[in-house]
Formats: structure tokens, sequence, C-alpha cells
């Protein structure tokens, strides 16, 4: 095992998640702490975190730079008191191979009809309901960045239609992008199954309410669209999406991540029979895979050379 050196030492600090594997990933090879020294700690050089304890990063008057332990940098902008370091996310294959499991998952299961199959097995009913191919229903991709560009090749293999929403314009193979405020309607007016991977910042909050669900395709192959959403909780308007369900706007959901989590048990998304929950589990961060790749660039950075995959704090992501 190699020395750990004095200086440099890592600030571990991770809520809702369990952080023993990222303690022992980390320990190998720095010197980790769990709680700064003193009123200031000059000796914690780099942070991990998830959910970090409120004020703790403020106590570090050498940081150099914060590692978020997961893709999304929401739980980290929202400190008040974010001291003014380079912000680094999560960007990995490993990340991105659960979320694309996850997607295509869940696509399928809305696509081929778990949940009226489940329903009819329940009952016992032997019946089967049209089944149009994939290449006749388009998914719509919000969020078409790291995890939604994993996301569509692998929709586009499985021979789905595949549109993609971003901020800035972009082009993507064999799909049709859109982007900005003046692409949402055509995009989803074009959309069976909208998959939601958008960042959670001020513009996106709340961005998937009644008058989004209500622009998705209501006459294709499906019976009704469909929503996936893995990106974050506070991007969806819960209500909105049980008054669309209700009101036939929307056929089927599947949510992974929630306005308040865990769940309230007394929400009705628990027991809604077209609803499909899971406890934010799409892509969980694995520090395995994570610990070694945060461990590289902190090499890297100390040899001078730039930092990658850094949130750029101005778009909130
Ligand atoms: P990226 O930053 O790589 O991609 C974000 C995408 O969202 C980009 O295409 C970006 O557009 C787009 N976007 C951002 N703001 C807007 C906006 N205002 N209007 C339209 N498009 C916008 O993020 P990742 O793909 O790595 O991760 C996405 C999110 O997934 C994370 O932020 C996190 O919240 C969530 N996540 C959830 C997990 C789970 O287990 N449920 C696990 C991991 C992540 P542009 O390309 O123009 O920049
Ligand atoms: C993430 C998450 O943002 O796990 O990585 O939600």
């Amino acid at each position: 095992m190699r020395e750990k050196p004095a200086a440099g030492r890592i600030l571990l600090s991770i809520t809702g998640m369990y952080p023993q594997r990222w303690y022992e990933m980390l320990s190998k090879a720095r010197s980790v702490v769990l709680e700064p020294e003193g009123e200031e700690d000059p000796t914690i050089e780099y942070a991990v975190v998830w959910k970090q304890k409120r004020g703790v990063l403020k106590r570090l008057p050498n940081l150099k730079v914060i590692f978020s332990a997961g893709a999304g940098v929401d739980h980290l902008l929202a400190d008040a008191e974010l001291p003014d370091v380079p912000i680094v996310r999560v960007v990995a294959e490993n990340l991105a191979q659960h979320m694309v499991e996850y997607i295509s998952w869940r696509v399928l299961d809305h696509h081929r009809q778990g949940i009226t199959y489940r329903a009819q097995q329940a009952q016992k009913i032997w019946h089967e309901p049209p089944q149009p191919p994939a290449n006749e229903v388009s998914v719509g991709i919000m969020g078409l960045g790291e995890l939604g560009g994993a996301a569509a090749k692998a929709l586009l293999a499985l021979g789905f239609k595949v549109n993609g929403w971003s901020r800035r314009e972009k082009r993507v193979e064999g799909v049709s992008t859109f982007h900005g405020r003046d692409g949402l309607t055509p995009f989803l007016n074009a959309t069976d199954i909208l998959v939601v991977l958008l960042p959670l910042t001020s513009v996106t909050e709340g961005v998937v309410d009644f008058s989004v669900l209500e622009r998705l395709r209501r006459d294709g192959r499906l019976g009704g669209p469909c929503l996936v959403n893995a990106g974050r909780g506070r991007l969806q308007k819960e209500a909105d999406i049980l008054r669309a369900l209700d009101e036939g706007v929307l056929k089927e959901a599947s949510l992974d991540v929630f306005e308040q989590e865990p769940l309230d048990p007394k929400s009705p998304l628990w027991t809604h029979p077209r609803v499909f929950v899971t406890p934010h589990a799409a892509a969980t961060s694995d520090a395995t895979h994570l610990v070694p790749l945060m461990l590289e660039q902190i090499e890297a950075f100390e040899r001078g050379e730039p930092l990658k995959n850094v949130v750029d704090r101005a778009a909130g992501y």
C-alpha cells in the first residue's frame, strides 16, 4: 500500500447513502476524515460528498476540489455556503450502464404492456392486447447528456424511434433532436414514452407538469403516452401526474424519484394501478467503481492537469 501523505486529506461527508465502502476505498490511498477538526481544518484539500452536512465545507480553508458522489449536484448547490472551488461530478461507464438498464427495462415494460399483463394475471385473464413493434413507437428523452445519450443509444438498438431534448442545440446520430423552449412542444408532440433525465436546476424545477404531459402524443400506437422519470423528483409535479393519469392524458408512469424522498407512505402513487415505483435506485453510485476515478483525478490535478467533468455553476449542472 502507498504511503499516505500528511497533507491533501479527504473529507468524506455522505448522508442518505452507506458511507462505509467510500471510506474503505478512499482510505486505501489517502487519509480520510469524517469531520473537520476544530473551527477550521487546513489539512483537508478534497471533499467527497453526497448531501453533506450543512456548513461542513466552509470550515476547510485549503479545500481545492469537491467531488460529488453522484452525477447530480443539486444536493451540493443547495448549500448557500458552498466554497468557490471546482465541483467534479460523476461521469462513469458503470453509472451509465445502470441507467441504461433501468431505462431499457421501464421503456420495454410500458411498450410490452407489463402493467396490463400483471393486472390480467391477477385475475387469470387470457387476452392479448395489440402490440406494435418498437419502430412504431417514439421515446423522447428530456436531457440528452451523459445518461440520456447512453439511454438513446440503447433504445435505438432496441428499434425505437428516439427524440431528444436539450438546453443547447445538439446532434446525436439516429436521434431527432430538439432544444430550448421553442423545441419543447414539437418534441413532446412526437413522443409516446417520455423519459426524464434532466438535472434539477432553477430552470428545470417542476418542468414535468400537466401542460407538458398534455402535449405528449395521444394517438400513438400504445393507446396513450407513458412517463419514466429517473432524473430528480422535483422535476415533476406529482399532483399533475396523478391528474393526467386519472383524466386519461397519461396512460402509465414509472417513477424512480419523488418530490420528497423517501416517498410518503400516504402518497397515492404507491397504490396507483398504473404507476410503477422504485426507491431512487435507477443508477446508484458504486464506490468500488467511482473512487478509483476520483483518486485518478486527484493525482492528475496534483500533476497540474485540468479536472474533468467540472460542474458549470451558472447553469446549475
Ligand atoms: P448531464 O449534465 O450530462 O446532462 C444533462 C442534460 O440535461 C443535458 O443534455 C442538458 O442540455 C439538459 N438540460 C439541462 N438543463 C436543461 C434545460 N433547462 N432545458 C433543456 N435541457 C436541459 O447529466 P447526466 O446525464 O449525467 O445526469 C442527468 C441527471 O440524472 C442528474 O443530474 C441526476 O439528477 C440524475 N441521476 C439520477 C440517478 C438515479 O438513480 N435516479 C442516477 C444518476 C443521475 P445540454 O446538453 O444542452 O447541456
Ligand atoms: C445521482 C443519483 O445523481 O444517484 O448520481 O441520483
